[in-house]
């Protein structure tokens, strides 16, 4: 009969092989005839399959609300300085999208993470905090720089209020605003920050969809799949301020020396 030989690479999302490009099996022309939008694509291709409209609908929003932060942020800096160098467009990104990690973006796994065990286990709000603060680790998805009790993120709002009306359950974000109220009698800034909106709901999502098994949403969790939505929909906004640093002709940046404290 006939051998093959052994491949080196497997793939499961995709395939250009035919008459034209399939996502998770579902062909080019069926994805644009059928009006499938970006939250239909990255769950053909980050999930292999079609999910609810009000699932892909909330996935476009969390990119759109995730897209940009203004110029102050983490990312936006290192990118705009980088652009200010000279540097191309794929450098000024990448330079903004290495700065997205535990502190800044990248926390929406861990939330992920530490939310569901805690709310799995019924550890109360009390039990949880205090528990991660012996451990000496900062609650993924609590805190925010300049968000507070008195000047709340309105993304968290938005998400929030979506899901409310459109997931069949919200019990971990739920979960989520129990552990925010408490850690909000602690530090006023202690807020349910954009990571840990995203990383709570996505957990209902997941488990209210009935579209994954425990197996599966325990596998999504552990591999880390979450910190993907914020890198995507940020890297639209990276693109804008390199585009912006551009068009305005801003020179090579220096930081002032009177915003250094030089000391021994
Ligand atoms: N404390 C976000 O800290 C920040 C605590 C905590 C327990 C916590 C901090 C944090 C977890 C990571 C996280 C996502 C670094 C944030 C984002 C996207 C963004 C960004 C933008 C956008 C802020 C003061 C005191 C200390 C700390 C305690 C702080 N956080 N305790 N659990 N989570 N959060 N990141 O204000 O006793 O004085 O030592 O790491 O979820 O990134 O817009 O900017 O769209 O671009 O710098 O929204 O919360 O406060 O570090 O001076 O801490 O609070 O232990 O206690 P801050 P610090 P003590 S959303």
């Amino acid at each position: 009969g006939k051998v093959r030989a052994p491949t080196h690479i497997i793939s499961t999302i995709s395939d250009d092989r035919g008459e034209e490009p399939c996502y998770a099996g579902v062909p080019m022309s069926s994805i644009i005839e059928q009006g499938y939008g970006v939250g239909d694509v990255i769950s053909l291709l980050w999930f292999k399959r079609s999910l609810p409209r009000y699932c892909t609908k909330f996935i476009e929003i969390c990119i759109m609300l995730c897209a940009d932060h203004g110029p102050c942020v983490s990312g936006a800096h290192n990118t705009i300085v980088t652009a200010r160098a000279g540097k191309d467009l794929v450098s000024s990104l990448v330079s903004g999208l290495l700065t997205i990690g535990p502190r800044f973006g990248g926390a929406i796994d861990d939330a992920a993470r530490y939310f569901k065990d805690a709310c799995d286990r019924s550890l109360t709000p009390y039990e949880f905090v205090e528990g991660m603060k012996k451990k000496g680790i900062r609650v993924p998805g609590i805190g925010h720089r300049i968000k507070s009790r008195d000047n709340r993120d309105k993304r968290v709002e938005l998400l929030q209020k979506f899901a409310r009306s459109n997931f069949p359950a919200v019990k971990y974000m739920e979960y989520a605003v129990q552990v925010e109220t408490y850690t909000l009698s602690k530090a006023n800034n202690l807020v349910l920050n954009v990571d840990g909106a995203i990383g709570s709901l996505f957990l209902d999502l997941l488990a209210g969809s009935g579209m994954f098994t425990k197996q599966e949403i325990d596998e999504i969790v552990q591999i880390g799949y979450l910190n993907g939505l914020f890198v995507l929909a940020r890297s639209i906004g990276l693109i804008g301020h390199t585009f912006d640093q551009k068009r305005l002709k801003q020179p090579l940046y220096r930081h002032p020396w009177e915003d250094v404290l030089y000391t021994k």
